[in-house]
This record gives C-alpha cells, structure tokens and sequence, in this order.
C-alpha cells in the first residue's frame, strides 16, 4: 500500500493496533474538544501566498538550540513505542537519525535512554522529564541522560495529575507484563496493591511542582532546559524570566485539560510575550506540511510531531517513522515554495491571513 499523507498511516495504524493501543493513543481527555480542536484550529487559518519569487532552489534546513536539522519538524515525546512496533524507541531513534532531526525520548520510554541512545549514536536527542516526589529519581535520570550525549531536558509540566482519558479507563489499559518502563526498572519504590496508572505507580510524580522546581532543576544540571506544556503569554513571560531556554507551546495532545485552547490558536501570544529571546516550538494537530508552514508563519521555531509517529512504527518500525517524516518534510517544502518562500528565514507572519488570526 503506497503512503501518501499523514492519514493513510492514521487508518492503517487503527486497523493493525490492538483496541487499547490505538485507544491510548488516539485518547484525549474528557470529551476531546481540545484534541480535536488541535487539528481543526490550523484547518481555519489561511494563507496569502506569494508569486514569481523564483522557488527553483529551495532549502528547509533550520536550527534549533543552534543545531541544524534538516527539516523544522521533530519528534515529541509519546510513550510505550514497544506497543506499536517490537522494536520500540530504538527504531524512532533511528529513523530520527536518519533524516537528521531531533527527538524527544518519552521519560515512559519501553527502551531504556542507554539503548536509545546505543542504536542511534549519532542521533540528535532531547530528554522529555518529569519531577518526581522523590527528587532523586529525577537527578538520577538527568545525570544519566546528561553522561549519554542528550542535549536538552524538556520538563514536561501539565501533568500534575493524569488527565481524565475515559477509553483507558474503559479498557483498564495499562502496559502488558512483558514491556517495562526501562528508564525506571526495579526503582519505583511501591507497596504490593497500591494503586498504579498504565501499571505505573500512581503517586510518583509530584502535583506540587512550581516555578521554583524549574530553578531546582536548572541548579542540577549544565543542560538548556525547555519547558513543555505552556499555553498563555503569563507563564511564557515567567518562563523567560526564570532562564529557559525555550517552551513548547503544548496541550499534551488534548490529553490533559480538555476546554484548553489548540496549540496553534495559542502560539501568537507567546510569540509575542517572548519576543524573539527564547525559542518558541509547537507540537499538537500537526498533519500536512501546510500546517508546518502555518506554525513558523506564527513564529514557532520547529514543529513536533506525537501520534503521526506512533502510526509510522505501527505500520514499518524505523522505516514507517522515516516515510512519516519524509513525507512532512516534501509536503513542507512544496507549500513553503507554493507560497513563495525558498528558506525557512523567508517564512514570516505576512504569510497569515490577518482576519483568521
Ligand atoms: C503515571 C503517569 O505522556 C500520556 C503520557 C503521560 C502518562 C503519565 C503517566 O499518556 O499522555
């Protein structure tokens, strides 16, 4: 079968995964309205094109943290890669690898951070955190992933408590006995019984986290520290103020807050609150290349991209996360150039139409 969008992976992954995977996948909290919001919040904008600017050479590398991919799209953080393919992570990391683009290693990875980062030596790889009630988990895993060549630390920070995902609850989903969370075997202290989510214990991470946390987290480690899960102008401005080196505009996917906005419909603000003095990226709804388009035209660095990724490993392992990744990368370059940018450098606000905005 010949792949042609982001979709044809999306049908071929519900058909192929078991119900619960496909249904922790695909969940989103509550009703969904922010999951599906996502996707339909960047079907709403449009775009003014520009014409006869000669596009007969065109270039969509960018940088991000001031190293160069190939293309502005990355891979975010989604968990448990061994339900969709046998090789799990290791094969992400590969086809990441492969065409020269960051991911973001789940923490509730099924390979550990040492075989990530073993099968794809060369790799460009960031480390997706959470704070623990035992601080001491989170600076062993710092400390590992800092010695194994990770280049940045993404605290995730929507999650004080797991969103309400009413088909895993349904299902009683939680990870089969023969997958782990490698990062943590055997160190999660938990008395026999005690309640568990995803057959992870329930009580490990720590709803408390504040702002002061981040500059815990910044006093232990020398990595840049981006913060994940920022969605107003508010906590963008304090984000800059406590020395973060970028954010992720983030709604974890629709799978949190439900009632929150779309990423996209989002990103503006922030933009503008930063004001050019961290990096600003996007993840979530993210499906054509014109959507691409439409995250750097409102002033997103790089885009991310979750579920599309779990349907690549669903239907080849390394090399459907590769055709995925592809597939974004010649649809972005051909709405880049259809709208009369040659680089991403050319790609700025004008191309938005203002009353969609
Ligand atoms: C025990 C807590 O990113 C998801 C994951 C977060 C899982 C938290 C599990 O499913 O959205």
């Amino acid at each position: 079968m010949a792949m042609v969008c982001l979709t044809d992976f999306e049908e071929y992954a519900k058909e192929h995964l078991s119900k619960a995977t496909w249904d922790y996948y695909a969940a989103g909290a509550d009703d969904c309205c922010t999951r599906d919001d996502n996707l339909l919040a960047f079907k709403r904008i449009r775009l003014r094109p520009r014409i006869l600017r000669d596009v007969s050479v065109s270039d969509t590398r960018t940088t991000v943290q001031g190293m160069e991919i190939s293309f502005p799209v990355g891979v975010a953080p989604t968990a448990f890669h061994c339900l969709a393919w046998h090789e799990g992570e290791v094969a992400t990391a590969r086809a990441a690898e492969s065409v020269n683009t960051c991911y973001i290693t789940s923490t509730y990875s099924t390979c550990s951070v040492e075989e990530i980062a073993a099968a794809a030596p060369g790799g460009y790889r960031w480390f997706q955190l959470y704070v623990y009630r035992d601080r001491k988990l989170s600076e062993l895993i710092v400390q590992r992933v800092e010695s194994l060549g990770y280049k940045a630390l993404v605290l995730t920070v929507d999650v004080p408590y797991t969103g309400k995902r009413r088909n895993d609850i349904r299902n009683q989903f939680k990870l089969p006995p023969h997958l782990k969370v490698k990062n943590f075997e055997g160190m999660f202290q938990q008395e026999t019984g005690a309640p568990e989510e995803y057959g992870i214990p329930a009580n490990t991470l720590d709803p408390s986290i504040s702002w002061k946390d981040v500059s815990w987290l910044q006093s232990i480690t020398r990595l840049p520290v981006i913060i994940k899960g920022i969605l107003t102008k508010e906590d963008a401005e304090l984000a800059v103020e406590h020395g973060v080196q970028g954010v992720i505009v983030s709604n974890h996917g629709g799978r949190q807050l439900d009632g929150g906005p779309a990423s996209i419909d989002a990103l503006s603000e922030i933009v503008d609150a930063v004001q050019g003095r961290i990096e600003v990226y996007v993840d979530g709804g993210i499906r054509t290349g014109s959507d691409v388009l439409k995250a750097l035209a409102l002033g997103a660095r790089c885009v991310f991209i979750g579920r599309p990724v779990v349907w690549g490993l669903a239907y080849k392992g390394e090399e459907g996360v590769r055709e995925v990744l592809q597939i974004l990368n010649d649809e972005f370059r051909l709405s880049m150039t259809l709208s009369g940018c040659r680089n991403v450098g050319e790609i700025n606000r004008n191309l938005i139409q203002v009353s969609k905005l």
